[in-house]
């Protein structure tokens, strides 16, 4: 099925979809294994679908082998209880349901043929399992299989509550990598969410897009950041030294992202300093020099240890508890051997903090 013109073909499928579904009383809907935001929101929307449009039908929607990560975060976020949409385990599938699944491969434990019924809705390139079913909707030429079912909700006038307009969204956001890869039918099919409920595209957004982070780590970035000192390269990049004793790679990402040009995260625990690099891509552009390993290579000589890494992310493990002046020594060595030259702007509470 093509989009373009498609629409009459969708409607045209979606009312044949609805008579087979009418014979078979009880559906089981199906998606992909490690099932994605897209795969779980058309399973759960065309459950509501075939329910709102057949009272006397039940329909289940099973994910084997759990849901992905950020999957996990749209659930959270929503707080659906997908307990409640699966099957009790006395059920007899009358008809399955394969939803955003390209290939048995994708639906472990479940095995295909032996006159097995099942209608196909999907959107991947290639799908296997077209041959075989009663029915196939499979829309290539549609990014998401969330989009599908907004459309043939669309068809049939099926007005989703407010939380499966902000889980449909979030399947096409999800699989669009946030509009990016959008088709046409993804615009119409938003269209006709957004109507129902505007609100919710902003929600789908700030749900995908939001990071749990522990108390901990907040904690950790912040003391990273209050600690940082700041130094001058050739007055012309921006070195940021700070230490922490947790959550490294979080402080130094806040510093980068902050414009440091170089972020350096010590910490020392019983006998040992470890020193994590970042550098940025500005500045590994600009020296042509693998920066984070280079430098983690030359700390691990100068003062006896193990390091290395790639040249924005590097680390090195010193075997003894250095002293803030004598990293410092080392490091305006290192840079001067470079053409470098490292100036104070700001020192910092870390040189007294790594020292207490
Ligand atoms: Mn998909």
């Amino acid at each position: 099925m093509n989009y373009l013109g498609g629409m009459e073909e969708l409607r045209n499928l979606t009312y044949e979809l609805l008579n087979i579904i009418r014979t078979h009383p009880s559906i089981c809907i199906l998606t992909h294994r490690d099932a994605d935001p897209d795969g779980i929101a058309s399973s759960v929307a065309l459950k509501y679908l075939i329910e709102t449009k057949h009272h006397e039908t039940r329909a289940y929607v099973a994910l084997p082998e759990g849901v992905n990560r950020v999957a996990k975060r749209v659930v959270k976020g929503l707080k659906l209880d997908l307990e409640s949409y699966g099957a009790p385990s006395t059920t007899r599938c009358d008809l399955h349901i394969f939803v955003d699944v390209s290939s048995s491969y994708q639906v472990p434990g479940f095995r295909l043929g032996s006159g097995l019924r099942y209608v196909v809705v999907d959107h991947h390139e290639t799908n296997e399992l077209v041959d075989d079913a009663l029915i196939t909707i499979h829309a290539k030429e549609v990014a998401s299989t969330s989009e599908i079912i907004a459309l043939m909700m669309e068809v049939l006038n099926v007005k989703p509550y407010d939380e499966l307009v902000t889980l449909m969204i979030s399947g096409i956001l999800y699989d669009t990598k946030n509009l990016r890869l959008a088709k046409p039918t993804t615009f119409k099919a938003l269209h006709y969410l957004t109507n129902l409920c505007v609100e919710c595209y902003e929600q789908a957004h700030s749900i995908l897009s939001s990071t749990e982070t522990s108390r901990s780590e907040v904690i950790a970035v912040l003391k990273g950041i209050s600690r940082a000192g700041l130094y001058e390269l050739n007055k012309e990049f921006l070195l940021a030294i700070t230490c922490v004793g947790a959550y490294e790679a979080s402080v130094m990402k806040s510093l980068i992202n902050s414009g440091a040009d170089v972020a350096l995260a010590l910490s020392r625990r019983s006998g040992e300093t470890r020193v994590y690099v970042r550098a940025s891509q500005r500045v590994l552009n600009a020296l042509k020099v693998p920066l984070a390993s280079d430098l983690t290579t030359y700390l691990a000589r100068h003062f006896g240890g193990s390091g290395g890494g790639h040249k924005g992310a590097a680390g090195v493990t010193i075997p003894s508890e250095i002293r803030a002046e004598e990293l410092m020594k080392s490091l305006r060595e290192y840079f001067m051997e470079r053409g470098l030259r490292l100036d104070v702007l700001e020192e910092g509470r870390w040189v007294r903090s790594i020292d207490e």
